[in-house]
């Protein structure tokens, strides 16, 4: 692989195909000092847009952190600030890194509750998808449930699983159950379902779809089940998995996966959309929206 320097003045457009790291674990400085107004006045309109839709919609503990966080709406959030906090509640902190690293790194940063935050944000034509973690999806959808003793607890476990799982060749597996806890992943609250995945926390539409839309599917999380499901990468969810509480995270952190990888290794996946009879049924989708694209 043909390997370039990273140029530290750039933000945003540096992300792409991964270049060789200044420092072996990939970290950058954010560089602060050199976002623009444009980029600053970016962020404040991501910020208030998702800020809206967000009550009755986060869960507690994301609106909560957001709180506690020095995530002010008019500036891209300062990561040293941010650390201060996070350190003195969950012993997290939060390091700038040019784009998505290697999956060996991302797991290292996280073993150590360090969680590595794209430092350049996407540029107006891209305001509702990218498809690398930017500063708004990581310190937006990520940070505040960092503060989160649970889901600090899992994120942990979860570096520390992915040197294992990448070992025992089953990643694949586990990265499903990353993606739909952490990333997509929804929670039962008293007063009704909510999200705490950072990739719908931090996006405008499947904030939205994921709870209102009668297309996809709400089903009970289950280890095994969500081991076998493939994800879409490029699209809205076609099914949802809830926990029963934030708590629910911990019990996982504190399973061994290992017996689990040998069950599940010689079995089929499942489709992103499958429902099977097996499955808690929280709501079953109609299957509409993804139907109607495939179709077109
Ligand atoms: N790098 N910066 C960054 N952010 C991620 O979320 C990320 C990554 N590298 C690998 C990765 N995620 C995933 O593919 C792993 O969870 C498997
Ligand atoms: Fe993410």
């Amino acid at each position: 692989m043909p390997l370039t320097v990273p140029t530290p003045e750039k933000h945003g457009a540096a992300a792409g195909a991964l270049q060789a790291p200044e420092r072996s674990d990939w970290t950058i400085d954010q560089g602060w000092e050199r976002y623009t107004a444009a980029e600053h006045a970016l962020w404040k309109l991501l910020f208030e847009r998702q800020c809206r839709l967000l009550p009755g919609r986060a869960c507690e503990a994301f609106v909560s952190g957001m709180r506690a966080l020095p995530i002010g709406g008019d500036q891209i959030p300062d990561f040293r600030r941010l650390s201060e906090v996070l350190l003195r509640h969950t012993g997290w902190q939060v390091v700038a890194v040019p784009g998505l690293v290697p999956d060996e790194v991302f797991f290292d940063h996280l073993a150590h509750r360090r969680f590595p935050a794209g430092n350049f944000l996407r540029t107006p034509d891209q305001l509702d998808y990218i498809s690398e973690p930017d500063v708004f999806h990581d310190v937006f959808g990520h940070v505040p449930m960092l503060m989160n003793p649970a889901l600090a607890d899992y994120m942990q476990a979860y570096g520390v699983g992915g040197h294992r799982a990448q070992a025992l060749g089953v990643l694949s597996k586990l990265s499903r159950v990353y993606w739909y806890t952490v990333e997509f992943g929804l929670v039962q609250q008293a007063d009704g379902v909510r999200i705490y995945g950072s990739g719908i926390a931090s996006s405008f539409k499947e904030s939205v779809f994921c709870l209102d839309d009668p297309s996809p599917n709400r089903i009970r999380f289950a280890l095994e089940r969500v081991m076998r499901t493939r994800y879409r990468i490029d699209d809205f969810q076609e099914t949802y998995f809830v926990i029963r509480d934030l708590d629910e995270l911990l019990e996982l952190a504190r399973i061994d996966f290992g017996p689990l990888y040998e069950r599940v290794q010689d079995k089929a996946d499942y489709e992103p959309g499958q429902v099977l009879a097996s499955d808690g049924l929280i709501y079953r989708g109609t299957g509409q929206y993804h139907a109607d694209k495939r179709r077109s």
